[in-house]
């Protein structure tokens, strides 16, 4: 099964995307996932100059050895750019396989182990009155898991807070990576007070489990900018509301910070999203200082390096808990729920809905119904790229805000 083409698609339905559609010459096409917010070209440019070419010719059935082909012959490893890149082209392998096998990718992977997977939706407001219609929102969508983030007084604008008011109507959410209007594309800047934030966030969750009882499972990210004792304070206030899960509640490079975090609250935490080897997770993983692995398919080297990854957490008891905005493309979301489906530690799937124009370019099959996600029997991913409709979609850059404390300090977004 001789690999013909590799070919990158960079297309921007109101949001960048990178994917790699590769074609054999017998005629099947597989896809995989490459987008890395606000960097998407680095990766393009990686898989259009230095992997296609040596993709062309290959077997496309020997996926391992491809992986290892790219991951050891780099010299230069890991990184969210060489990770991209490979991820995309192990996707896209697998995604060929399935479809020569007649079957979807998780049959491939030891066939279903649920009935499909627990997703979670991201409610916000700028204030909790507008957060509560939120949530009622994503209830009545069918959400039966939700994450809760909002505005702090004080603040202009807070990560994780969607800038239409909450019961739009709108069927996506937050969408960080933003265009700034004219002139030079210039990251916006966020100013941020971890103290206020401190102070706030407990009454928050004080207020949704009030309105919406005791059983709706709910989750918050810290999104990178606590301390460890700051992120341990909040864990410990959090505990009367019995949190599903709280997300990046540090910087995870330090990966000993969670020893501390640990040892001053039984709030379950989950990090990884900005990993992408399970070299990140080792201590972590061994020392049980995680719940649940954030990391997405498209950012940690694939189908291939995630089921490893899971299967190496599941020896500790940890479980999944992959990262699904709307920067994984469609293509990364339907890999991530066939390894939902399939592993035997999974935990619950983030889904933020991607927007109309996305799924015009983007021809998706997976259900969501009673709270649950499925990738479909079709074969392979179960997605389709429509290239007509992805050449109306220019790229545009586009960067993820900076965040600086009130003296200018650069701090984590
Ligand atoms: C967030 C992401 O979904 C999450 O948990 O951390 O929305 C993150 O901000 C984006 O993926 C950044 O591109
Ligand atoms: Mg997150």
């Amino acid at each position: 099964m001789r690999i013909e083409s590799a070919e990158t698609v960079v297309t921007s339905p109101g949001r960048n995307f990178v994917t790699l559609r590769v074609v054999t010459a017998d005629g099947l096409t597989g896809l995989g996932d490459a987008t890395l917010n606000g960097r998407e070209l680095a990766v393009a440019s990686y898989l259009r100059d230095h992997v296609a070419p040596l993709l062309t010719g290959r077997d496309a059935r020997n996926i391992e050895d491809t992986w290892q082909y790219l991951y050891r012959g780099a010299y230069w490893r890991r990184g969210p750019v060489t990770m991209a890149a490979i991820a995309a082209v192990d996707t896209a392998l697998w995604d060929i396989k399935a479809k020569a096998a007649g079957m979807p990718l998780y049959q491939l992977l030891g066939g279903a182990s649920r009935r499909g997977a627990l997703a979670y939706g991201h409610a916000s407001g700028r204030d909790v009155p507008e957060l509560l219609d939120s949530v009622r929102a994503h209830l009545a969508d069918g959400y039966r898991a939700i994450r809760v983030q909002t505005g702090i007084p004080g603040l202009d604008s807070v990560y994780g807070v969607a800038a239409s008011a909450a019961g739009s109507g709108e069927r996506y959410d937050y969408e960080p990576a933003r265009r700034t209007a004219g002139g030079p594309v210039l990251p916006v800047e966020e100013t941020w007070d971890t103290r206020a934030y401190l102070r706030h966030v407990p009454s928050v969750f004080e207020a949704v489990r009030e309105e919406f009882g005791p059983e709706l499972p709910l989750l918050h990210d810290g999104h990178h900018r606590m301390t460890p004792i700051q992120a341990a304070k909040l864990g410990k206030s959090l505990e009367p509301y019995d949190l599903f899960w709280l997300e990046d509640a540090t910087p995870g490079e330090d990966q000993a910070a969670l020893r501390l975090i640990r040892q001053h609250t039984t709030t379950p935490l989950a990090i990884g999203e900005v990993f992408n080897s399970v070299h990140d997770y080792t201590t972590l993983l061994a020392e049980r200082l995680i719940d649940y692995v954030r990391s997405a398919v498209t950012h940690t080297g694939g189908v291939t390096a995630m089921k490893k990854l899971l299967d190496l957490a599941a020896v500790y008891g940890v479980r999944s808990g992959m990262h699904g905005p709307t920067d994984i493309s469609p293509v990364g979301m339907a890999a991530q729920l066939h390894l939902d489906l399939a592993v035997h530690n999974f935990g619950i799937q983030e889904y933020m809905r991607h927007s109309p124009e996305s799924l015009e370019v983007f021809r998706t099959s997976w259900t969501f119904d009673e709270g649950l996600l499925h990738p479909s029997d079709a074969p392979g991913l179960g997605v389709d790229l429509d290239l007509d409709a992805a050449g109306r979609f220019p790229y545009e850059p586009a960067y993820l805000p900076v965040n600086r404390l009130a003296d200018g300090t650069v701090h984590d977004w």
